[in-house]
This record gives structure tokens, sequence and C-alpha cells, in this order.
């Protein structure tokens, strides 16, 4: 099991100090890790349990379930969400924390229905995962041992009674209730949880209960600070208008001094008096000609560490280190000929964003390690990707998560937790989504790479409340109903959340629903809207074929993708050979959409040809995937600034499954992953053929103009160069532009035989290249090819030198059960030409051992 860190302790604890009211006025926070102990109620299932963990994974650890993610596993571990669950341990308080005026257990996630009891005292009855939970124990507290138990009732069995109690059932497309043994019941939707663990259509049901973030001992006499939010009022290059607004708690009013440091240079400083309770209070500061934060590809991620120092009756109660950016980030809404614009604006520069749609990287959350989020991280910056978005059916992820950004320049576009489902409206579950909000808005508001809060994910689009269309599901209701339903999705969507983002950020943009064609929940999204986000499903759901991403141009492309198996490596992880089918029984348990298989075998036979040999296939799938996923990102980013942004979904997976994913849950690059990589370089370079046309685009996401030189040269796939020519051109500046046209009939050439090979040179050195093909692969005359390959060390990194007589497509290195990363995959190789790949640990790998596929050579 691998353990986690959840960034939470940010306090710096303060030494003791002596004497009068503020003596050892400092909190200690202690997380409380081991010596948990777990079991089934009414059973004699138990064992040591890990915290933060979940059941699922205490189960495993001892042996008592097998690796739910292996063949099909998932299937006969139903059971463990119908039962209730205890988690319990001997909490010692040593004597100097049991003297101290406040003692206090902060839960910082229970997962989901808890009932805290201390010292068989019932504390806290906790029934969302999504909130941080801080109980007194005070009053019950024994200096040595204490009892702490946490029981957790059954999320389904919770959820089967609050759907009885219900006047009728709500839509929940994802939520698998049928895996889950209970027939058509969705129940996700009554319990605050993430909902990608009811199943979803990438993941398999594994409805988790536990301690799935820290629980914290703190402990302190008089004063603490709750939270600190550097606000951010007004941001230029000549000047950061900060406020320092601290909440914090005292048992006694007193005056007192806040300090704000940067560098060891003071920025302000000045008395304030505390109020007796828990206040606010703050502190004006500037720093002039601010080093500003940036995202990826516009400058440096600047981040600023400033102190926080408040003393009191000359004492040091509380001393905190804030790392944060200073940044003015807005989304940008402005009437247009179209419609209305979406574009997110960063110290006053449009972005174009790059960037994925991100959902959780496990089913059991807990067991994400920090390697994991610095990997996911690192694949988005190494993709050049500007933006991840944090996707509504999963959760608020953990600091870890946004610091990692923060310090990455990429910005986040997070959802507030809600899918692809309607929602009660009852006044305790909307409390309860509030300070959901309160929580999650106050833990993450000081991260510059948040750049805007979104309701939801596709539910307004889905509902459709004010016209025809969406995903039927109102239909079902009776009118009355409809209105209830409708009621609650205002009161959740523009009443509560917006209200939160107002009163708890310093302005940050909310946007109810992705996608929405306007803020007004009329406006709901379609594929024709000039504005707000588009979801663009019509490729994949719609059977709409790649070329249509240049019909379906949005605004802001929220989310489109296309499926892929994993990897061969991969899928040998949760499968034994008998399963080398793409329809046995396990490989279709690891594929949670209905219409996957259909979709991929279809548009295979459309572009490429569909192999019969398993290995085979999950190949093609991946450049199927990749070559489907560049007509798209190309598409999108020709529209610019029509266009700002794309975002695909999804960089990475929650088990070893079929799905969308560029990265799977091994953090494996798909070959759809370096073609993204190259399709969000900061200079591209498009080609377009339509009819006896063929355009160049040059779009940059430079701030300058460039000038710059086009080379293009068409050639036939064995080697014969047609025509090549050298234009000099002016690339713009932050925008997309034609660089250069021809008519294709000038040229006698075979369409299925031959390429155009275009790069773009400033001072002779390449900034951009593609290649332009005429037709599709299926139509291509592509055949073997002599391959010569080389292991070769250059100041002690290694490549594989690769050389073709003819051109190949698609080509593939793997060397076999290794692991090893290339910094280039699934590429094309022109004749004769001889390309170098970095590949990691060269000097274990022996060329004779490297596995080569490309086009050319598969059968069918
Ligand atoms: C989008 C997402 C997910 C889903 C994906 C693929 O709608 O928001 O709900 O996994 O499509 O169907």
């Amino acid at each position: 099991m691998k353990t986690k860190n959840y960034a939470v302790l940010t306090f710096l604890i303060v030494t003791a100090f002596s004497a009068c009211q503020f003596q050892n006025a400092t909190i200690t926070e202690r997380e409380i890790t081991n010596n948990w102990f777990f079991k089934q109620i009414d059973s004699t299932i138990q064992g040591e349990a890990i915290v933060p963990g979940t059941v699922h994974t205490d189960l495993l650890n001892a042996k008592l379930i097998e690796d739910p993610f292996y063949r099909i596993n998932e299937k006969n571990q139903q059971w463990i969400d119908k039962n209730d669950w205890e988690y319990s341990k001997t909490l010692i308080i040593s004597p100097k924390e049991f003297e101290k005026d406040n003692i206090r257990l902060s839960f910082l996630g229970l997962d989901t229905y808890a009932d805290v009891y201390f010292n068989d005292v019932l504390l806290l009855e906790a029934d969302n995962m999504f909130r941080e939970w801080e109980i007194d124990i005070k009053p019950y507290a024994n200096e040595g041992e204490n009892k702490l138990r946490v029981y957790f009732h059954s999320p389904i069995n919770k959820g089967l009674e609050l759907l009885k109690q219900s006047a009728y059932s709500y839509p929940a497309s994802n939520d698998q209730s049928e895996n889950g043994e209970i027939g058509d019941q969705k129940v996700s939707i009554f319990t605050r949880k993430a909902g990608y663990h009811y199943g979803w259509d990438w993941g398999p049901r594994l409805v988790t209960s536990g301690i799935w973030r820290p629980v914290v001992l703190k402990t302190w006499n008089s004063f603490r600070v709750k939270n600190t939010f550097i606000k951010q009022q007004l941001v230029s290059n000549e000047l950061a208008e900060l406020n320092a607004e601290i909440t914090y708690e005292t048992n006694e009013a007193f005056a007192g001094k806040i300090t704000i440091k940067n560098n060891g240079r003071t920025l302000a400083s000045s008395n304030h008096s505390f109020q007796n309770g828990v206040n606010k209070t703050s502190l004006p500061f500037t720093i002039t000609n601010p080093k500003l934060w940036w995202s990826k590809g516009l400058g440096a991620p600047n981040l600023y560490e400033f102190e926080i120092i408040i003393s009191g009756n000359n004492k040091l109660l509380h001393k905190q280190t804030l790392a944060t950016g200073i940044r003015s980030i807005k989304l940008i809404r402005e009437k247009d000929e179209a419609g209305e614009s979406f574009a997110f604006e960063l110290n006053g520069i449009p972005v174009f964003i790059k960037g994925a749609n991100y959902i959780p990287n496990d089913n059991f959350l807990p067991r994400v390690t920090t390697a994991d989020y610095e990997k996911v991280i690192a694949d988005a910056v190494n993709a050049n990707m500007n933006m991840l978005r944090v996707w509504g059916g999963g959760t608020y992820e953990n600091d870890e998560f946004y610091e990692l950004c923060d310090k990455n320049g990429l910005l986040v576009w997070q959802d507030f937790m809600f899918a692809c489902s309607m929602y009660p409206g009852d006044s305790a579950f909307l409390e309860s989504v509030k300070q959901e909000a309160i929580d999650n808005v106050t833990r993450l508001r000081n991260h510059p790479s948040i750049a805007l809060w979104c309701g939801n994910n596709e539910i307004n689009s889905a509902w459709s409340y004010y016209s025809k269309g969406g995903w039927g599901w109102k239909e079902t209701y009776t009118q009355t109903q409809q209105e209830e339903i409708q009621k609650a999705y205002l009161d959740i969507f523009h009443n509560i959340l917006p209200e939160v983002v107002a009163n708890c950020t310093d302005g940050d943009d909310y946007w109810p629903s992705s996608p929405q064609a306007g803020y007004e929940p009329n406006e709901h999204a379609g594929y024709d809207n000039a504005s707000g986000d588009m979801h663009y499903w019509g490729v994949w759901h719609g059977l709409h074929p790649f070329e249509d991403f240049e019909i379906y141009k949005a605004r802001f492309m929220s989310e489109y993708g296309f499926q892929s198996f994993p990897d061969f490596e991969t899928v040998q992880k949760y499968t034994v050979p008998e399963d080398y089918d793409i329809e046995s029984d396990v490989m279709a348990s690891h594929q949670r959409s209905g219409i996957g298989n259909l979709r991929i075998k279809e548009y295979m036979s459309w572009y490429f040809n569909v192999p019969e040999n398993f290995e085979d296939f999950l190949y093609m799938s991946h450049v199927l995937q990749a070559y489907g996923m560049k007509a798209g990102i190309e598409a999108h980013r020709r529209a610019m600034p029509y266009c700002m942004g794309t975002l695909f979904w999804q960089i990475n997976d929650c088990w070893p499954v079929a799905s969308w994913s560029s990265t799977d849950y091994y953090h494996k690059w798909k070959a759809m992953h370096y073609a993204v990589k190259k399709a969000y370089e900061p200079v591209l370079l498009s080609g377009l053929s339509n009819n006896d046309t063929l355009s160049i685009f040059g779009i940059s996401d430079l701030l300058n103009n460039i000038q710059a030189n086009l080379k293009i040269s068409l050639i036939d796939f064995s080697g014969h160069v047609i025509m090549e020519k050298s234009i000099e051109t002016t690339l713009k500046a932050n925008t997309s532009s034609l660089l250069y046209q021809f008519n294709k009939n000038e040229y006698k050439f075979s369409e299925n035989n031959t390429a155009l090979k275009i790069g773009l040179l400033v001072d002779n050195k390449p900034i951009a290249d593609n290649m332009i093909y005429f037709s599709k692969p299926v139509d291509q005359d592509l055949t073997e090819a002599n391959i010569q390959t080389k292991l070769i060390e250059k100041n002690g990194k290694w490549y594989v030198q690769i050389t073709s007589d003819k051109l190949v497509r698609y080509v593939y290195l793997n060397f076999e059960g290794q692991n090893e990363f290339f910094t280039d995959n699934y590429f094309d190789l022109m004749p004769n030409e001889t390309i170098e790949v970095e590949v990691e640990n060269g000097n274990n790998l022996k060329i004779e051992e490297l596995e080569i596929k490309h086009l050319g050579m598969i059968s069918y």
C-alpha cells in the first residue's frame, strides 16, 4: 500500500513562551496515523488499518480480498459497500497536550456516513466526504489513553433509505447500480461522495468507506489562526495591492500585532484588536513591480512566500508561511459578431488554453502518492499544457495537486463535485452543499493556479429544462416534479455555489455548468453555439467523422475525446492469456462504455484497418485515438482567436481500463499523449487539405510576431521529392494565421502515396514541423520497410537511432517489460531520414530486444 501525503499542516508550530496570559500560546498539530484497527460490524472480519485509507485497501492489505482491479474481482467485492465498518484506535494524549485549553480532533475527510465516538460519546455524525470536520474533545479527554471510534454506515444502505423516503428517483446516467447488484436504484445522488465511486463509463463500481484524509490532533491555549487568505485586490506589472485576511479564534480578547514579511523584508505591520470568538481581521499591503505568476509558456510561475506573524503582549502567537503567486486571471465573456467569447486572460494577456480534463488517479484515493501527483502534472507540463480541468464527478483534489499546479504554471478549471445527475433540494442537502463549498473554496483559494470555479459537469445540458433536447431525463417526470427538480438545480448552481465563490474569494469567476452557452440557466449548450463552452461528443457518441472537428468549433472546447485500450503491457497486468480478446469477460469488464468496443472498431475501419491479432488491435486503437485527437486539437488551434481553448477528455485513468485517457493508470503515455505534446507546442504548423486547396496555418502562443522561413516539400513514400519550397513569412503573435496556400493540381502526385512535410525555421533553427497527408491511412500505400536501428550514447544520454528506406507511419518503439520512456513514439519517419529518439535507462537495454510496430507491417 502506498501512503500519501496530504499537505495540510501549513501552520508552523510556534515554540513555547514564558509568563502571562499567552504562555504556551501555540498550536501543535499531530497527525493520528498509527495503530488503527478496522472491523466489519457483526462479523469476524477485521485487521490492522492504514489511516488515511479505505475499507477496500485495508481488506486487500489484510489479504481478505484480492486485487479489485485484477480480472473481474470487482464483481465479487460488491458486498463491501453494503456493510457497516468501524475504525478504532487508542489515542494517547500526552501530558503536554492534555494541559492545553483547547484539544480538538480534525477530520480532513470522512467517507462518508461516519459517526465519531470519543471515549464512547458520539461527537460527530458526518455525512459529506468533501467536508472537513472538527470536534472539541477537551471535555471528554483523559491524559493518556482515550478511545476513538469511527463507525461507517454503508453508503449503499443509507442511499437506499434516502431513495425510499424520496417521492421519486433522480437521473444518474453513470451510476452502475446494476453492477452494484441493486437493480436500477441510483443512490449516488443522495450522498455527497465522489460520483465515480459508483461507476462511470471509464470506472469500476467500488463504493468505498473510510477515513480517507488525515485525522489531526490540534492542541493550543488561547489563540489560533483558522485560515489566512491573501486577497489580490489589484494586480498590474507596476503594483499589487494585497490584503491578508486572517480568520482567527481566541478565548480572550487582546491587543495584538500582525506583521507580513517576504524574504525577511517587512511588507506591513500594524496593531489589531482581536475579539473573543471566531473573527476576521485584515492587513493590507502592497508590492511594487511584482514578479507576476505566469502559466506554462507565458513566463515563470513566480511564487511569493509570505510570512505572517502575529504577536500579543509581546509574545509570538502565530507564525506561518504561505506561498502564492500574484496574478490576475479573468474569464472574458464579451458579445461579438458571432455570439459571446469565452477566453481566459492572465495578467491582461489572452491565453489560448491547451489542456485536458482530469479525473481522480485511483478508485482508492488515499493510495495516490506524491509521486503519482508529480507524474500526472509532469505529464501535463511535458505535453505543453497550461490547464487541467478537475472534473465534477471526482473530488476536490489534495493540496499537493494544486501546489504542483502552482509551481508548474498549470491553470486549474475547478468543477464543484456534481456531474451528469440531478440532485435533491431539501434544506439538509443544500446546507451540506454550502458547507462543502465553503470548506473547499477556503482551502484552495490561495492557489494562483485556480482560474475558474464551475458548478457542475453537463447537468444543465442533460436536463435541458427550458428547451427540447437534453438526455431525455425530464420527460420522465410530471410538470410539478420537473419544477421541483429545477428549483433544486437553481438553488445549488445559481444561488449557493456562486454566493460562496463571491463571499470566499477575491472575485474569482464562476461558471454554472460545463457546457453552457451563456451564464443564464436557459442558455443550454449545443453543438451550434457561438457562445460559451462546448463539449463536442459528435465524434465518438454521435458517430461524426474526425473531419467534423472542422465544423464544430467552439469558443472554448472543454471536452471532446476518443477511446483507446491500454497498451499490451498494461493489459497483461489485469488479464491472463485466455482473456486476450476485446470481447472476453475480463476485457469487457475493463471497458465501461457500453458502445466502446463498437465505436473503436467502427472508426478504425473508416481510417485504418481492423487487425485480428489482439496485440495489433491494441496498438491500432492507440494510433486511431492519436489520429483523431490530433485532428481535433489542430482544428481548435487553427480557429484561434474565435476558439480560445481546448481541453480534451481525459489525461488519466483511475484503474487499468479502455478509456479516453492519454496516459494510462500506470502513467504510461499512449500514442495520443505524444500527439498531444506535439499539437500543443507553442508554435504549431498545421495543414488543411480542402478540395483542391492545401492551406498551411501557423498558430502561435508567442507574444511577438516572428519572421520565419516556411519550408515545404512534397515527397512520395519512397523518398522522391516532387516539390520543394522555401517561403519567407511572418508568424503572427498569439493567434492563428494562414501562411501559405497552393492548388494541389499544380503538381502531379498520387494522394495515397505522397506526404507534405512542412517546417518553420527561425534563424535556420526549426521551431515547428508537421506532416500532411492527402488521404486516410486506410487508403495509403503503406508497406513493409527496411528499418535500421541502433542504440547510441551521447553525453550520458541514450538514443534509439532509426532510419527507413520507405515512409513508415506510427512507428512504435518498445523494449518489452522494461517500462522505459521514449521522448517520442508513434511517429512517422520519412524515407532515408534518420532520427534519434531519447530513451531512459538506455544502458540497461539491448537493441536486439527492441520491438517495432508500424502501420505498414500490421496484417488485417
Ligand atoms: C463526458 C464526461 C464524462 C464521460 C465522458 C465520456 O461527458 O463529462 O461524464 O466520462 O464524457 O463519455
